[in-house]
């Protein structure tokens, strides 16, 4: 087959076999398509009979949660492959690995993560990774650090980043994230009653405007490292013992922050959601404690590998010669993500994507208490973020600020 067609269940088997004749002529197959993204289809192709199974994902010209209205490039998904492929190399297989790239029918055969849930929804049930800190900050040092100018030949980095440039991915981003949460605008899905909220607090605040621009200009003009592009907690599939991280169809050469500040702005909005949704005390405070110990583990972890690794891997000759660079390096790195966090808990409020952990509140008001909440906190570190360079940083931040906060945001839910 040489021009694309739109897999479904009853296609997808007979295209795996033509692709990698993956299963036995015995098999006992059952297709399910198990795509609950944004933008694109994901089946599951297994044999029953055998026990073996694939992924397979396949880009659609459009947004599929949205519709034909917004067409989009499907050459995304070779950006993806590539990248997991690069990536698979660099973290000793933190991803899926791929079976096969198809360039006509733009889709990925892939592993298949049968043992893992998506850490969303883990953290939605109150489960905890003790393995994670470690995990994650394994694959931020090897993913970022080792594809920034730090340690890079400055002429392959930026073979990578011509080799990346991700426009209309970008865009989306650049327009979701930085740009039409902080206005009325079209596409954004804000509930009526943040639509006043919004306005007092964050639409006509000038300076907070001021702030996210900085930080929309960060996003389109740093080529600092290959990032993954969408690292917020349903993009990491997590079971006791391991990690996998999924979806870098949003890959381009971009600010370090971007992706540890989805990934904090996603475990800041679980925090918020179990103290709402979460009836039992002891558990509550369990979660909750487990939470903010990892917010603040993630960036200390971060900063003490890369320190770590530093001397082994630098290899820009003026960084070999300022001892000072480093702490430079990751302080703007800290700051940057307590920015990026704040512009993702706000977009995930009131913007086109919203998550689980806001959204799958069931009681109204509480829904209502954790958005506001939400979106208060959110502001806070992008304003002050100049003042966040450690964990605990972080962590006092949530915890001050929700402490002092709640019972006024009750009062004016209730
Ligand atoms: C139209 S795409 C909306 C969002 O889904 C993806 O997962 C990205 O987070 C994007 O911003
Ligand atoms: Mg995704």
């Amino acid at each position: 087959m040489n021009e694309f067609y739109q897999l479904d269940v009853n296609k997808v088997y007979d295209y795996v076999q033509q692709e990698l004749n993956f299963f036995h002529e015995d098999a006992d197959i059952e297709c399910s398509e198990i795509g609950d993204g944004n933008l694109n289809l994901v089946f599951r192709v297994k044999d029953k009979k055998h026990n073996k199974s694939v992924i397979v994902k396949q880009s659609l010209p459009y947004v599929r949660c949205v519709g034909e209205d917004w067409p989009l490039s499907i050459g995304r998904s070779e950006i993806e492959s590539k990248l997991l492929e690069i990536e698979y190399k660099l973290t000793n297989g933190k991803v899926p690995e791929v079976y096969k790239f198809d360039k006509v029918m733009y889709s990925t055969i892939m592993e298949d993560l049968t043992d893992y849930v998506i850490m969303r929804t883990g953290l939605l049930e109150y489960n905890q990774y003790p393995k994670f800190v470690d995990q994650i900050t394994d694959f931020i040092v090897n993913t970022l650090i080792l594809t920034s100018d730090v340690v890079m030949e400055h002429k392959e980095k930026k073979a990578y980043v011509k080799e990346f440039i991700n426009p209309q991915l970008c865009e989306i981003t650049e327009d979701l994230v930085y740009s039409e949460p902080f206005f009325d605008a079209k596409r954004n899905n804000t509930p009526d009653y943040m639509i006043s909220f919004m306005e007092k607090n964050v639409w006509n605040d000038k300076a907070l405007i001021l702030e996210v621009t900085k930080l929309k200009f960060d996003f389109m003009n740093n080529a600092q490292a290959l990032l993954h592009g969408d690292l917020h907690t349903g993009s990491i599939f997590i079971n006791q013992d391991n990690i996998k991280v999924i979806d870098p169809e949003f890959a381009f050469y971009g600010p370090i922050a971007y992706d540890i500040g989805a990934l904090i702005a996603n475990l800041i909005m679980n925090y918020l959601s179990t103290d709402v949704r979460c009836n039992d005390t002891e558990l509550k405070n369990k979660h909750m404690t487990y939470l903010l110990d990892t917010i603040k583990d993630v960036m200390d972890v971060f900063r003490d590998k890369c320190i770590k690794i530093w001397p082994e891997v630098v290899k820009d000759n003026m960084v070999l010669r300022s001892p000072d660079f480093a702490k430079y390096y990751i302080d703007d790195i800290f700051v940057n993500t307590a920015g990026v966090a704040g512009c993702e808990m706000i977009r995930r409020t009131v913007g086109l994507a919203h998550v689980a952990d806001l959204d799958g509140i069931e009681d109204e008001t509480k829904r209502e208490e954790a958005r506001k909440l939400n979106v208060l906190l959110a502001k806070e570190f992008i304003m002050k973020r100049n003042e966040i360079l450690e964990g605990k940083d972080f962590v006092n931040l949530i915890k001050n600020f929700c402490g002092k906060n709640k019972f006024s945001i009750e009062k004016e839910c209730s």
